[in-house]
């Protein structure tokens, strides 16, 4: 976009709502202008911080009238480019809304803004000796907003279920500038279209949230956490079921050997245990007695004896526990500057061993050269795909060869009913590739229900949808 073009959407701002704070300070532009991908270059007009729910219709109801891009902005922790600016847009940040609104005990429900950090939600839940089970590794600086804009998901998805599950109201200034109230936190509501789900990992394409309520639930029991050397992809399944069928697992997430070993060099970890294999298993189960560490201890056994499993580690403490996460919950931070491309691939958890030895194959013909790393969610499908830039590569070259491959990744997706975005969202960067997951008939619906909320095209254009 033009310099011409970028002060004409400052000056509509600073005439129309002198009150707002903007910046156009070149490293707020830079910081808030994009999310953890480094793909595209930030390049907003100008970065807004709305304080109220006032503020924001107000500043929707101007970008409306003056068709000016708006783009979301939260923890910018995202991972597929969803809050990238890169075209002149008007950022917004929710920097300034960041206050808990109300807890009730009754209701089990706390209501925050939009920019609360996640962590902060964690937090006041267990102050109220209650629980909020999303989690994920970025906790410490998303925000809830961008959490129920792109459904996150996380490692205990396989026991609490998503983002999506605990959000039992939301306010939204929709692209229209209008506030709609969306479910005001009832546990029953049989009125009509729930627009509450709409706008849950709609990526800030059809309104900016203003509000959440969500809803807490009881206190976890203690927990134990193993990791587990495992033999191959099919052991893996195998050490799945073994201990699924005996225990409550909270987390069943996997690494393979090379995201270990970047995992422990990037943060100095030592080894975990004697034994190298191809792939890891870190799993956490319910301990509410001794019996459920007997159990657990029967099923390694049983692997063991198998030969599904080599070698494991079980926390003795919630410190060890902790310890343990760190082997998985740091691979990303760990890979960070090698610049890695993701995929983020889903499949039904029965269909994973196939899939994920047809995807190797895959990548293993048609990335020779580069080094290609798994991990993630296994217990629940979804699998996390990086792929790491050799260090004298130009950026742009590295990601045409890694994109080119996608094609095939993705149609291979398709034929399992796979998902090409388990839980980054779409974004800018897996945009093209939408069709593979979401038939026709779907994506004109999705044009259709834009055209709705946002009959401009001032959310977020250019993500998820064309
Ligand atoms: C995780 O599970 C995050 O660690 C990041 O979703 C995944 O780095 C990734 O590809
Ligand atoms: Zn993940």
């Amino acid at each position: 976009m033009q310099a011409e073009q970028k002060n004409r959407h400052i000056k509509v701002f600073k005439t129309h709502f002198p009150e707002l704070e903007i910046s156009t300070e070149p490293t707020v532009l830079e910081s808030h202008g994009c999310d953890w991908t480094r793909f595209r270059k930030p390049a907003p007009a100008a970065v807004v911080f709305p304080r109220s729910v006032d503020e924001v219709t107000r500043l929707v109801k101007l970008a409306m009238e003056n068709r000016i891009s708006l783009v979301p902005s939260g923890g910018r922790t995202g991972l597929s480019g969803g809050a990238i600016a890169a075209d002149g847009e008007v950022v917004v940040s929710f920097d300034r809304m960041r206050r808990v609104i109300g807890f009730n005990s009754v209701d089990r429900t706390l209501t925050v803004e939009p920019g609360v950090v996640t962590q902060v939600i964690q937090e006041y839940a267990i102050k109220e000796n209650l629980y909020y089970p999303v989690s994920f590794a970025s906790e410490g600086s998303s925000q809830i907003g961008g959490n129920i804009a792109t459904n996150a998901g996380g490692i205990r998805v396989l026991r609490y279920g998503l983002t999506r599950d605990w959000v039992a109201g939301l306010k939204v200034v929709d692209g229209r500038g209008e506030l709609l109230v969306c479910n005001g936190g009832l546990v029953k509501n049989a009125s009509g279209y729930d627009f509450r789900h709409l706008f849950i990992g709609s990526e800030g394409t059809l309104g900016l949230i203003v509000e959440a309520t969500l809803r807490l639930t009881d206190p976890p029991p203690p927990s134990r956490v193993m990791l587990l050397a495992v033999s191959s992809i099919e052991a893996m399944m195998d050490v799945f079921r073994q201990f699924n069928d005996a225990l409550i697992l909270t987390a069943f997430e996997f690494l393979s050997d090379a995201a270990m070993k970047y995992v422990r060099q990037g943060h100095g970890l030592a080894a975990p245990m004697d034994t190298d294999s191809p792939f890891y298993a870190l799993l956490e189960f319910e301990c509410r007695e001794d019996k459920f560490e007997d159990i657990a201890l029967k099923c390694f056994e049983n692997c063991l004896e198998k030969g599904s499993v080599v070698d494991g580690v079980i926390s003795q403490s919630e410190t060890q526990a902790a310890d343990l996460w760190r082997y998985r919950e740091g691979i990303s931070e760990s890979i960070t500057p090698f610049t890695p491309y993701k995929n983020d691939l889903s499949v039904c958890i029965s269909q994973v061993p196939g899939y994920l030895e047809a995807l190797d194959q895959l990548v293993k013909t048609n990335y020779p050269d580069f080094e290609v790393l798994w991990y993630g969610h296994i217990g629940d499908g979804n699998l996390h795909m990086n792929i790491l830039k050799p260090e004298t590569m130009a950026l742009e070259e590295f990601e045409q060869n890694c994109a080119a491959v996608n094609p095939e990744i993705f149609a291979l997706t398709r034929t399992y009913q796979g998902s090409i975005s388990a839980e980054h969202g779409i974004g800018l960067l897996k945009k093209p590739y939408l069709s593979y997951s979401r038939s026709e008939a779907d994506i004109e619906r999705m044009h259709g229900i834009k055209a709705v909320f946002d009959p401009k095209n001032i959310m977020n254009p250019g993500k998820l949808l064309d």
